[in-house]
């Protein structure tokens, strides 16, 4: 069972934030306006994440309520000088940058609306479950904006320039089985049940070796961003200092004397 964490983290107001053993459940907790991305609710987003408790192997990032994300809090966007544009979009850079590139992969738990800046947001994790009420939309387009959350980064990597083009200027909405075939999602799971999937993956991550779970997180983005020959070459670096760890020595000895699992087809 899940138990509410205790001190700095159990102060975020806007978050709810429970832990069973190695994994943490951050749920955004702002339902009542559709957990609209306030500065304060990126605040504790980041603050979160630079304070994860001790022993936490992977995390998992829900929404309350009908909807996972209704994006930027529009209602915070008036009359911000171009200067300060820049700040808040650093801002939210430095506090998703912190979910990818962090300590720890994070599985998302997508349900509703998963808009604008809660696409962004998706984005940033590691694996996103999307349920069949999801939704995926960016109207940056019709409230005469754009990303400002790393989306044209992230988002891209996930489904491509095209489909992206696309979403922003039509302002398609993308169903569910349409955001999976997109990339947008990695599952696609029954409504009402994608916390209990991204939990159970985040255990099953969890049980990964802490260094290889590290270099999916670090190297994977790095090494897609690299020319082969660059990324041949960061490869070979980052697999063996994955191989040479004695918890690796371990896995490969216990894999070798049949203590440890086979490769199972489910
Ligand atoms: C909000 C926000 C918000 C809801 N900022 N307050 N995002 C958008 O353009 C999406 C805008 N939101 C919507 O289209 C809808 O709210 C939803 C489809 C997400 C949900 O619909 P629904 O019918 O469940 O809720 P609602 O009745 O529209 O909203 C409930 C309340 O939440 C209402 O406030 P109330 O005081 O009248 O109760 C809404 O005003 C409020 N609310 N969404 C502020 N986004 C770094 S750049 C990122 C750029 C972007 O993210 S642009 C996309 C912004």
């Amino acid at each position: 069972p899940f138990a509410p964490v205790t001190g700095l983290l159990a102060a975020l107001d806007l978050l709810q934030i429970s832990c069973n053993g190695k994994v943490l459940h951050i749920c955004i907790n702002r339902p009542a306006k559709r957990n609209a991305l306030s500065d304060t609710l990126i605040q504790q987003l980041h603050t979160a994440f630079v304070n994860l408790p001790d022993g936490v192997a992977a995390a998992v990032i829900s929404g309350a309520g009908e909807h996972f994300c209704a994006g930027l809090d529009l209602s915070e966007l008036v009359e911000r000088d171009i200067g300060s544009g820049v700040k808040h979009s650093r801002m939210w850079h430095a506090a998703f940058d912190l979910i990818q590139f962090g300590q720890v992969p994070v599985v998302a738990a997508l349900h509703g609306a998963v808009v604008g800046g809660g696409l962004e947001l998706a984005s940033a994790c590691h694996v996103r479950v999307a349920d069949e009420s999801t939704y995926f939309a960016l109207p940056e387009g019709q409230r005469g904006i754009f990303v400002g959350g790393g989306g044209s980064v992230r988002i891209p990597r996930l489904m491509g320039v095209a489909r992206m083009t696309d979403l922003m200027l039509t302002g398609r909405v993308y169903d569910a089985a349409e955001g999976v075939a997109a990339g947008l999602a990695q599952y696609l799971v029954p409504q009402g049940t994608s916390v209990d999937r991204a939990i159970a993956l985040a255990q099953r991550i969890a049980t990964n070796a802490p260094l290889s779970n590290y270099a999916v997180m670090h190297a994977l983005p790095r090494i897609a961003d690299q020319s082969m020959s660059d990324g041949l070459f960061t490869e070979s670096l980052m697999a063996a200092v994955a191989e040479s760890t004695p918890d690796a020595q371990d896995r490969l000895r216990a894999f070798l004397e049949k203590r440890a699992g086979k490769v199972v087809k489910s």
